[in-house]
C-alpha cells in the first residue's frame, strides 16, 4: 500500500513494481491537485501514476503524455478562453473527456479511475483518496495588507510558488470519505509506504481525509516512508515553500518529525543526510541512510528494495 501524489510517488512506484513484480500493490491517490478547467475535470496525480506505470508519461517532464501536441489548446486561445498558463495537451484532453463525461453519467471518480486504467494497466490497483471533492487552495498575499486563496494550481504552475505561501487548506477534505475500498485495503496491507511524494500537498492532502490517519496506524504494520528533501531542498518541486508554509523545516528530519513516531515506524533519508540518522532515531522512527535520487528505474528500485528491507527490520 502506497499514498502517492504525482512525480515523486509515481517514479518510486515504477521502482517498487521492479523490485515486488509480484506483489498486490495499492496506491492512494492524492486527488487534491484537481482542477476543472475547460469544463473538464483535470487530475494530475492519479493520472500521472496512471501514465508513467501505463508507459504513456511525458518522460522528461513528469507529468502529461509523451509526444503530445497542443492543438487545442490553441484553438481555445484563439476564441480567448484560458487559462492559458495550465499546458493541457491533445492527448491528455482525451483522458479528461472521458472522465468529465463518465461523471456527467454519475460515475465516481473511483469508478473513472478504474475505467481509466483498463486501458493504461499500470500494474498496480489506483484509488482516488476519495470521490467527493476536495482541493487543495493556498493563501497568498492579496494587494497591500490582504489576503486571498487561489488553487494549488494557480499558486504552482501560474505563480510559480514564488509568492510567499501562508497557509495551505485541503478545502472539503472534513468533509470527505475514504473512496470505496480505501480503508479495506489499509486494513489488508502487509507494509504502508510514503514516497516521497510532498509531505504536505500530497501525503498531507491524503492524511486529512478523515479516517486515513487512524485506518493507517490501526493497521499495525509496518510505515515507512522516504524523504522528498535531499540535502536541505526537495528534489523538485515546491516542498519547502509549503512546508515553511506550515511551519515545517524543509530537511529529512524535519519531514520524518512532521509525519511523527505515531504515524511512521521508518524512514529513509539520503546519504547526504546522513547526519540526521540520530535526531530522527531519537523521536521513535528507525532511520536508514541511503542513495535516495532517482536518476533511473534502477536506482528507484533499489530505493524501494530499502524500504521494504526496513519495513521488515521494523515489523
Ligand atoms: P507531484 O505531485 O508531481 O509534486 O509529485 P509528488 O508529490 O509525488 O512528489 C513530489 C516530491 O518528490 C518533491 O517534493 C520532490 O522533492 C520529490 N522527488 C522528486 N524526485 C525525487 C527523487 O529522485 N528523490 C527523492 N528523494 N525525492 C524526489
Ligand atoms: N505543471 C506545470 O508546471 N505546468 C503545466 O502547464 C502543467 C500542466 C499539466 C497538465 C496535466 C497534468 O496532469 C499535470 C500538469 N502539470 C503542469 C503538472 C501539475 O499540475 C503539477 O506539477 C502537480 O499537480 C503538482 O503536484
Ligand atoms: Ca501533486
Amino acid at each position: 500500500m502506497v499514498l502517492s501524489g504525482g512525480i515523486g510517488g509515481a517514479r518510486f512506484l515504477r521502482g517498487l513494481r521492479r523490485a515486488a513484480p509480484d506483489a498486490d500493490v495499492t496506491v492512494i491517490g492524492n486527488t487534491g491537485d484537481d482542477i476543472h478547467l475547460f469544463g473538464l475535470k483535470v487530475c494530475p496525480d492519479l493520472d500521472t501514476v496512471m501514465y508513467t506505470l501505463g508507459g504513456g508519461i511525458h518522460e522528461e517532464q513528469g507529468w502529461g503524455r509523451a509526444d503530445e501536441t497542443f492543438t487545442v489548446k490553441e484553438e481555445l486561445a484563439a476564441y480567448g478562453v484560458g487559462p492559458e498558463w495550465f499546458g493541457l495537451g491533445d492527448r491528455d484532453f482525451a483522458t479528461h473527456v472521458v472522465r468529465t463525461q463518465m461523471i456527467a453519467a454519475g460515475y465516481p471518480l473511483s469508478a473513472v479511475t478504474e475505467a481509466l486504467c483498463r486501458r493504461w494497466e499500470p500494474g498496480v490497483t489506483l484509488l482516488p483518496m476519495t470521490d467527493d471533492r476536495v482541493e487543495t487552495h493556498v493563501l497568498i498575499d492579496d494587494g497591500d495588507s490582504g489576503r486571498k486563496a487561489v488553487h494549488f494550481q494557480e499558486y504552482w504552475v501560474r505563480l510559480r510558488a514564488a509568492v510567499p505561501a501562508h497557509a495551505v487548506v485541503p478545502v472539503g477534505a472534513e468533509q470527505s470519505r475514504p473512496a470505496p475500498g480505501v480503508l479495506e485495503a489499509i486494513a489488508a496491507a502487509d507494509v504502508i509506504l510514503f514516497p516521497p511524494s510532498n509531505p504536505v500537498v500530497s501525503v498531507g492532502t491524503i492524511l486529512a481525509v478523515p479516517g486515513m490517519r487512524e485506518a493507517i496506524a490501526d493497521a499495525g504494520v509496518p510505515v515507512v516512508g522516504l524523504s522528498p528533501i535531499v540535502g536541505d531542498a526537495p528534489v523538485r518541486g515546491m516542498a519547502d515553500k509549503v512546508l515553511a508554509a506550515i511551519g515545517v523545516p524543509a530537511t529529512a528530519a524535519g519531514v520524518a518529525q512532521h509525519y511523527g513516531s505515531g504515524l511512521l515506524d521508518g524512514w529513509l533519508v539520503d546519504s547526504v543526510d546522513a547526519g540526521a540518522v540520530e535526531a530522527v532515531e531519537a523521536d521513535g522512527i528507525r532511520c536508514r541512510a541511503v542513495p535516495l535520487l532517482m536518476t533511473d528505474a534502477a536506482a528507484a528500485e533499489a530505493m524501494a528494495r530499502e524500504a521494504l528491507a526496513l519495513a521488515k527490520e521494523v515489523g
